[in-house]
Formats: structure tokens, C-alpha cells, sequence
């Protein structure tokens, strides 16, 4: 039973009963999808190791739920919608009959190129069709992909394939990106002159660039099509096989291979999507993400196909050709659920209105928000120019490692606050915790937002790094999944997410490692020491600020500015490079050398009225000097 939510109180008694007996709850769930063989168990967990496992025992291929068990009734259906990122391009419109025959045909391509289940595949492409298509042919063979989002630079895609050992690669000759073009392969090049693990690439063309393909290795995506057969039988999986690994920033170092599995994760992510937007047969939907976050893999791939909706691709940017491109979209294709980040709210609403105002956007019914808090002005522009006061706005709270909304509101059913997830969704059980490990029970209350209850498309592990695993979510609160994010739970029992808690900074709906960006700062053979914090932006919510150290007094600061900018943008990618870089005699560290972030982020806040306690520190003066020089 996919759907029973119809108003108010019957959420109220779905949630209960969720909680009451979340192994019949999501049990009668599951019995809506196609599986090959019944799970033995609904779910088995110990949050302790941590281990989780959902529908043990239960075999599945999440693309025959995408795909096959839709074609008796939409065949002939619009499965995917693709946008160019020119609007002079044409469209392209594949039926579930189409994408069914390429889903099977590249997954033969696969299986022709010696990939079988459990192989890891990574996929560097832009949001060209072909992009959805190589997930699900992947997932089709068993075979686990690994996204990354094609805006990562060489070196970042080179730790991702290393740390996965890819057998192969899908990647295109360039993407189209607003104005630009990216030279994708020449980056797939650069970075597997260090990757071992890689036996192929293949290469689909987009741009039309010259490549360099090297005999042995580069394949071309068409003439490796062109051979393969237009069957093939999915590959039955485990309920808890391996589906894919996504990359997430973490506090620490280097990021971390969130695993996701197969059972769960599809149950949950379609669950969300129907329930959430309260998507109805034949509407048109779009998610504007990139389908190299999870934001793209759950909510326009698995999720909306597993419903059997209508999902669109966007292969471009807000801005381009000019700032109503969106809206000149949701027009052309009458769309009626639109979900996008703050940030790009943001962006928008500083253009001037006749971008919005000269477009139709009556079709739209449902407006949705995702990747960070959305602060009041946003969502209120975003509520009266775009849903013009009907669309109900859904602000979906959630992480790369809970692969689906965790704290929704329902559309139209729950009613809203602005800035406010609002409430769980079924099955999810939060928790606000103080600092000393206690939850606050009851409302109105602020702290720490963590998870008490598995739900289905947790992620299981980090890949090769359980340990890891344990450290970063089930350590901080005992028998408890730790967000990272800190969050007000209101009069009302509705939780506000406040940020992020940890060092983790969000640019632009984007998760970045404070430690991350410090490392690579500090390969700049000039530069001593880094701290890393994040400070308030108009446009990207937050932005990076750098406090540096030096050996020597830097002869031309702006010079050394430019070289660790542009260092960062090589190293990480242009959404990490700093928007500020403080030169600093000194960082304020305590007696145990721990750098005091709390007070370089206040300074980078522009708030110094309330330093708190400096006393422990080992120089106090050196934060003075921090102030005066603060950009
Ligand atoms: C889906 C996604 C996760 C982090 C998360 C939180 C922030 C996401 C949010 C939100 C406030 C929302 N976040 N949605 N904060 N309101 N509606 O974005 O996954 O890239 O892993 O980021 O994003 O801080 O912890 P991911």
C-alpha cells in the first residue's frame, strides 16, 4: 500500500501507526512492488555495530520496478523528459518502452565490456539522458555505480575511482554547462593516469570536441551500442546487495562512500516521492539537481520511474541564456511539481521580475525546496512569484545518508510554516539531544537532531570503512543515528533544521569539508597553517572563508590569494574555492592546540560582540589582530 495519506489526521495515524509497528507498516509497503522472492524479515538492526538490514532475504531488481512492471499499463508514457541546456535544442521525450529498450541495451553494453554484479562502475557525465540511462543499466547487471558529479576536478575524481576500485568508466567528450563547455574526457584522461583499478572508459558524444582515445582502453558509447542487444534479463539481487556508492564531504579528510542498498532504498525513495509531492498519474515533474547528488539519484531516477511518473532532466543552469530560464521551462513543458534548492531562490529572486512574470506558470501545483535551510524572504518569494500563493511548498530535510526525505511536509495535507521541515515523515523517529547526550523530549526544545528508529533507505556503511561509519553517526548519541545538523523543534512539535553542527559547510545546497579544504590550502608550499570556517552568503547560503598562515610575510597578498583559489578549484573543484582569505600572523588555538573555529567563524559572522570564553586560549591577543584585519 503505496499511498493512504489524504488529509491531516489520516497523516497523523499513518505516522502512529508507523511507529506502533513499523515492521507491518513497512512490510504492507513493500507488498506494492515487484520482487522475485518474499523477504524472510522485515528488518534486523543494532545500531551498536551499527548493522541494519531491511526485507532479509527478499530478492529484487529495482529496475524492473522502474521499468518492467510499468510497460502493460505506460508503455507509451513519458518516462523522462530531457531539457537542453540550449533551448533551441530539441527535446528529447524517452517513453518507459524506450528507456526500457536502452536501460537493456547498455547494460548488455556493460556486460560485452566484462562488468558483472558487484563490479564497481563510475559515472562522470553531464545531465544528458544517457546519464539516467547508465544508472539503471548498472543497476540492471547488479553492477554498483558511483557517481560523480561532473564538476569535481581530476584529482577528486581520481580519489573517488581509487577509493571504489572502478573497473570502468562512463564519461562523455564535454558537457554543456549555461556558456561553457567542460572538457569532461580531457579530466577522465588526467585522472586515471593514477587510477589502476580502471580497465575502460567509455565515451559518449555530446559536445563534439576532440578526445584523445587510447587504443586499449577508450570506447565509444556509440559504436559499443551499436553492437548490443536490446534484451536482457535483470540480474536478481539481495534486498541488502550493494545498489550504489555516493560521495559525501565529510568533517574529516577525505570524503566518504555512502553505501546504499537495494530493497530498502527503493520502497523508501518511492514512498517519499508519492507521498510528499502527493504525486498524481500523468503530472509532470522536475527536480533541477544534478544527478551527480543524491538529490538527482533518489528523486528524479529511482523514485519518480519506481512510481511510474513522468521525471524531467535539466541539463542546465538557472541563468542561462538569461535568469528565466526556469520559469521559461516550467511554461514550456506545463510543468506541476517543481523542486529546487534555496540557492538558486535565492539567485533568482535578485532578478528582476518581469523574468518570472512573463511566463505562464499556471500548471504548477507543488513547489519544493531541498539542500539547505531556506531562510523567510526566499521562501515567501518563492510562495507568492512562483506559486503565487496555491502551491503548497514542501521543504524536505534530509542528507545523502538517509537516501529520502526524512522531515517533510506532506503537500497540501501538512499545513506549513515558513523556514519549517515541519514534521517526519512515517517511520522516521527524531530525536533533539543537548549537548550532554540527554534528549529533549516534549516541544520547544533546541539541540542536536538525531535518528532513533532504521528506516529503510539508511545508508548501511561507508564503503571499506565501517569503522568510519560508526565514528561519524552512531557514536556522538548512543543507540543513535547523529545528523550532524542542529534543529528547533517549535510549540507545535515542527522542526526547524538551524545547520550544521559539525565542520561541514553548505555552499550553494553543496556539502563541503572544512578539513578538506584545509588540506589542500596546505600543499601551497607558502602557506603553514589553515582553519576553515563558513560565514553567511546572500546567493550561496554560506560561503568559504580561510584564515591563513604563512612562513614568511607574503611579498604580494593577493598574488598568493589567486594561487590558493585557484589550487582549491584544481584540487577539489570551483564550488570549494574560498570567497575570502585572511592573511593571519596566528590562528587562536587552545592550551591543547585545537583550533577555536566557534570564534573564527564569529569574526568571519562580522559578530564580535560575544567572543564567549577565550580564557582558554593559548595567546589571547592573536584574536584582536584577527578582528582588526577581518575582510
Ligand atoms: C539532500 C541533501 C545534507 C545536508 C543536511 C543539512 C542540509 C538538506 C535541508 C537541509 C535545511 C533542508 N539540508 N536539506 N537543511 N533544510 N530542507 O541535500 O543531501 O547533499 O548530503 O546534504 O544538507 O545540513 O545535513 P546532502
Amino acid at each position: 500500500m503505496l499511498t493512504n495519506i489524504k488529509d491531516f489526521q489520516s497523516y497523523l495515524d499513518t505516522y502512529q501507526e508507523s511507529i506502533d509497528n513499523p515492521e507491518k507498516f513497512w512490510g504492507a509497503v513493500a507488498e506494492a512492488f515487484t520482487w522475485n522472492k518474499k523477504w524472510d524479515s522485515v528488518l534486523e538492526w543494532d545500531f551498536t555495530k551499527p548493522e541494519v538490514k531491511w526485507f532479509q532475504g527478499g530478492k529484487l531488481n529495482i529496475t524492473v520496478n522502474c521499468l518492467d512492471r510499468h510497460l502493460p499499463e505506460r508503455a507509451n508514457q513519458t518516462a523522462i523528459i530531457w531539457e537542453p541546456n540550449d533551448p533551441n535544442e530539441a527535446v528529447v521525450k524517452l517513453t518507459y518502452q524506450e528507456l526500457f529498450d536502452k536501460v537493456c541495451q547498455f547494460a548488455n553494453v556493460l556486460k560485452n565490456n566484462g562488468i558483472t554484479k558487484g563490479d564497481r562502475v563510475c559515472i562522470y557525465m553531464p545531465m544528458v539522458p544517457e546519464l539516467c540511462i547508465a544508472l539503471l543499466a548498472c543497476a540492471r547487471i547488479g553492477a554498483v555505480h558511483s557517481v560523480v558529479f561532473a564538476g569535481f576536478s581530476s584529482s577528486s575524481l581520481a580519489d573517488r575511482i581509487n577509493d571504489a576500485s572502478c573497473k570502468l568508466v562512463l564519461t562523455s567528450d564535454g558537457g554543456f554547462r549555461g556558456g561553457k563547455t567542460l572538457a569532461l574526457k580531457a579530466i577522465v584522461d588526467e585522472a586515471l593516469l593514477d587510477c589502476p583499478s580502471v580497465e575502460k572508459s567509455i565515451v559518449l558524444k555530446r559536445t563534439g570536441e576532440a578526445v584523445t582515445m587510447q587504443p586499449n582502453r577508450d570506447l565509444w558509447w556509440h559504436d559499443e551500442v551499436a553492437k548490443a542487444d536490446t534484451h536482457c534479463e535483470a540480474e536478481i539481487m539481495d534486498a541488502e546487495d550493494m545498489l550504489f556508492i555516493l560521495y559525501t564531504s565529510g568533517s574529516t579528510g577525505k570524503p566518504k562512500g555512502m553505501v546504499h542498498t537495494c530493497g530498502g532504498y527503493m520502497i523508501y525513495t518511492t514512498y517519499t516521492f508519492k507521498n510528499a509531492f502527493q504525486y498524481k498519474e500523468g503530472e509532470i515533474y522536475w527536480c533541477t539537481a544534478d544527478i551527480g547528488w543524491i538529490t538527482g539519484h533518489s528523486y528524479i531516477v529511482y523514485g519518480p520511474l519506481a512510481a511510474g511518473a513522468t521525471s524531467m532532466m535539466f541539463e542546465g543552469v538557472p541563468s542561462y541564456p538569461d535568469m528565466g530560464r526556469f520559469w521559461q521551462v516550467v511554461e514550456k513543458h506545463a510543468v506541476n511539481i517543481f523542486y529546487t534548492a534555496p540557492t538558486a531562490i535565492r539567485a533568482l529572486e535578485k532578478a528582476d521580475i518581469s523574468y518570472v512574470e512573463k511566463y505562464d506558470l499556471s500548471s504548477l501545483r507543488v513547489l519544493g525546496t531541498v539542500g539547505e535551510p531556506i531562510n523567510e524572504e526566499a521562501w515567501h518569494w518563492y510562495d507568492d512569484h512562483i506559486g503565487k500563493g496555491k502551491c503548497p511548498i514542501i521543504d524536505t530535510w534530509w542528507q545523502t545518508e538517509t537516501g529520502g526525505f526524512m522531515i517533510s511536509p506532506i503537500a497540501g495535507i501538512t499545513p506549513t510554516k515558513p523556514t519549517y521541515a515541519t514534521l517526519p515523515m512515517p517511520g522516521i523517529q527524531p530525536a533533539v539531544m543537548n549537548e550532554n547526550g540527554q534528549e529533549l523530549a516534549g516541544n520547544g526544545v533546541e539541540g542536536r537532531l538525531c535518528i532513533k528508529f532504521p528506516w529503510p533507505s539508511m545508508a548501511r556503511t561507508i564503503y571499506g570503512n565501517h569503522e568510519r561509519f560508526r565514528n561519524t553517526y552512531f557514536s556522538a548519541f548512543e543507540n543513535k543515528y547523529f545528523t550532524g545538523d542542529g534543529c528547533k523543534k517549535d510549540e507545535d512539535g515542527y522542526y526547524r533544521i538551524t545547520g550544521r553542527v559539525d565542520d561541514v559547510i553548505i555552499v550553494s545546497g553543496h556539502n563541503l569539508g572544512t578539513a578538506e579544504i584545509e588540506n589542500v590550502i596546505d600543499e601551497h608550499k607558502e602557506v603553514c597553517e589553515t582553519a576553515v570556517v563558513g560565514f553567511p552568503h546572500d546567493v550561496k547560503g554560506h560561503a568559504v572563508y580561510a584564515y591563513v598562515t604563512c612562513y614568511h610575510t607574503p611579498d604580494n597578498e593577493e598574488d598568493l590569494r589567486q594561487e590558493i583559489i585557484t589550487l582549491v578549484a584544481k584540487t577539489i573543484g570551483p564550488i570549494a574555492k574560498p570567497e575570502k582569505i585572511q592573511f593571519v600572523s596566528g590562528l587562536p588555538k587552545t592550551r591543547s592546540g585545537k583550533i577555536m573555529r566557534r570564534i573564527l567563524r564569529k569574526i568571519a559572522e562580522k559578530d564580535t560582540s560575544n567572543l564567549g570564553d577565550t580564557s582558554t586560549l593559548l595567546d589571547p591577543g592573536v584574536v584582536e589582530t584577527i578582528i582588526e584585519g577581518a575582510l
